[in-house]
């Protein structure tokens, strides 16, 4: 594996899955394979998941990392070609990405969404830009469109709490005052579509998400309907994805709540963090022993540690 920008970069999830959880019973195995080698890890967004777990991945691999926030630490960049750089952009991605891949082996970048310009977001500026100009592998840190170290962590935490077979996952849309992302209920969805599991989800009129990732998953209008029988129920909201960047509703009906679990398989509750709580999801729902958000951000290490994993072994 060169690049990890999106969950289809992993050659096979199953191997991956099952590899991050040999590395969680002995982290330190590996911690040569990474000597005198360094990841840069470029923030444009704030982060306090992505940023620990992938140092401890690089740490427990021998890796160094050099950390910077782009956003406000460096020139701001220009991504047009040739274009005539009159304006605020000081430095463009062609020589900053080169200059980048002199330092380090391996670039691992955070670029969220505008959430103002689709096209501009799906094109993913500045994660293929990276991946253009610079001469080092490419790591997604949640992109304009994926979220794929979150995915990977998911799909290690249902592994570990499944008790049957082909467990029934629920995806719901759950509110938020502010417009967010469709990284992470992309990544999530194109990752459980590689498992042997029934897979539904559940939004309100105004929230379908991108047709190119949902494909045939059902998709409910009615969350208790889709809660039947559930054995997860992965909370997120996402901003309108036709009406882009817009928050449509903000009432607290699709709240996720411990009465709306009743129906399910006593369901455990995933959600990526950070989440607000008594507007995404109820105390009671957070506060309960379901819960696994917690296993979730444990296992980024093991996700990232991982890929960091391949990436090297890759040459
Ligand atoms: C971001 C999002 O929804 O994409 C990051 C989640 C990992 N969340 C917020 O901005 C609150
Ligand atoms: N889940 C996640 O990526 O969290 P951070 O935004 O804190 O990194």
């Amino acid at each position: 594996m060169k690049n990890y920008l999106t969950i289809d970069d992993l050659p096979n999830l199953d191997n991956a899955v099952a590899e991050a959880l040999t590395l969680k019973k002995d982290p330190y195995k590996y911690n040569n394979i990474g000597k005198n080698k360094t990841l840069g890890m470029l923030f444009f967004n704030p982060s306090l998941r992505t940023r620990l777990s992938t140092q401890k991945a690089a740490q427990q691999l021998g890796i160094h990392t050099m950390i910077m926030n782009f956003s406000n630490e460096a020139w701001a960049l220009e991504f047009e070609d040739g274009t005539e750089m009159s304006g605020l952009r000081s430095e463009h991605i062609k020589e900053a990405a080169a200059v980048v891949s002199q330092y380090c082996d391996i670039v691992a970048i955070r670029a969220f969404a505008s959430l103002t310009d689709k096209e501009s977001d799906e094109t993913e500026k500045v994660m293929h830009n990276f991946a253009k100009y610079a001469s080092i592998p490419v790591v997604n840190m949640e992109s304009a469109t994926a979220h794929p170290l979150q995915a990977l962590a998911d799909a290690i935490t249902i592994k570990e709490h499944s008790t049957i077979k082909r467990p029934k996952i629920v995806l719901t849309w759950a509110p938020h005052p502010k417009a967010l992302p469709h990284a992470v209920a992309n990544s999530f969805t194109r990752m459980v579509q590689k498992l042997d599991a029934e897979f539904v989800i559940a939004h309100p009129d105004g929230y379908t998400l991108d047709p190119k990732i949902t494909k045939s998953t059902p998709l409910y209008r009615n969350q208790e309907e889709a809660f039947e029988g559930a054995d997860f129920v992965y909370a997120k909201n996402w901003c309108s994805y036709t009406d882009y960047g817009k928050v449509l509703r903000t009432d607290n009906s699709w709240m996720l709540t411990a009465e709306k679990l009743k129906n399910t398989n006593h369901a455990k509750f995933m959600h990526c963090l950070p989440v607000r709580r008594n507007i995404v999801v109820s105390d009671d729902v957070l506060d309960s022993p379901n819960s696994l958000v917690i296993e979730q951000a444990n296992n980024r290490t093991f996700s990232a540690q991982v890929v960091l994993k391949k990436i090297i072994e890759n040459g």
